[in-house]
């Protein structure tokens, strides 16, 4: 008898209440009004890309010390999608380290609202996770960050060089001599292990970030006020340690993604949309 409303409300974005995992926002912003406007849980087959209507491979190629192939972001099966970091060859036979990632780059692009990813951590050093949102506009124009946009690490993590820390960082005016940066990081015993969520509260006020429910830091400026899309990545480099002591293949294994807006914030999105975009601003 409860088969057909069941299957009425599994069409709906509100079902994604009923999932296992039910979708709870941090204490702090309970009764702020805010709702859930993008959701995802990684659901279909192991070695299946993650969902093409949300998700796009993140395959810049050679990055850092790594390379990106999109082999290492598929879904686990089991409702993940495992970033993996390994050892692997190029055409000569030489040994190259492959890890990837996803973005949701021309697919879901926002401004502001609270953005959480649930997740669990890689252990080996020489490589980083990240959950960012950020924009192809960064620094351009230089100085002016709330139209350029921000680059928001919600969460970085280091599993050796930076163990159980919860690390939340913004970069703006680009990657060059202007570029600038501000940080604010919490040292969190067993961060390391078993699943956690990293948020951040992103809105005209600044810059809240959130673990496990926490608030972990508060950066107030500069507050990027354009559409950013997500990523969800590993990275290769020096920065993580040393590479070639890790044991390899290494996972980031991710369980949800979600984003609430407030009804305003969700609106100011819905006319941005609507807008003419500036002309040579890429990924705009
Ligand atoms: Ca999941």
């Amino acid at each position: 008898m409860r088969i057909a409303p069941l299957a009425l409300l599994l069409s709906t974005s509100a079902v994604v209440a009923m999932a296992a995992e039910k979708p709870s926002l941090p204490a702090p912003l309970a009764g702020a009004g805010y709702e859930l406007v993008f959701s995802e849980d990684f659901e279909g087959a192991a070695g299946a890309p993650a969902d093409p209507r949300k998700w796009v491979d993140w395959t810049p190629g050679k990055r850092k010390d790594g390379w990106n192939v999109p082999e290492c972001a598929r879904l686990d099966g089991k409702g993940h999608l495992a970033i993996v970091t390994r050892r692997g060859v190029d055409e000569q036979g030489k040994v190259r380290w492959e890890t990837g990632g996803v973005w949701t780059k021309g697919k879901v692009e926002l401004t502001h609202g609270y953005f959480e990813v649930r997740c669990r951590q890689i252990t080996q050093p020489g490589h980083w996770s990240a959950f960012w949102i950020t924009s192809s506009t960064i620094g351009k124009p230089i100085g002016d960050p709330a139209n350029a946009g921000v680059e928001i690490d919600v969460m970085e993590y280091l599993a050796t060089v930076h163990k159980d820390e919860s690390l939340h960082t913004l970069h703006w005016d680009g990657y060059a001599k202007e570029h600038k940066v501000a940080h604010v990081k919490r040292k969190i015993p067993g961060l390391g292990e078993g699943w956690h969520t990293y948020g951040v509260k992103w809105d005209e006020s600044g810059y809240t970030f959130f673990t496990d429910g926490e608030q972990t830091g508060f950066i107030k400026e500069p507050v990027s006020m354009r559409p950013q899309y997500m990523l969800l990545t590993c990275e290769v480099g020096a920065w993580g340690g040393d590479i070639r002591k890790a044991k390899l293949p290494d996972t980031f294994l991710v369980d949800s993604v979600r984003v609430w807006q407030t009804p305003a914030q969700r609106k100011a999105d819905a006319r941005r949309a609507t807008q003419p975009k500036p002309s040579g601003a890429p990924g705009a």
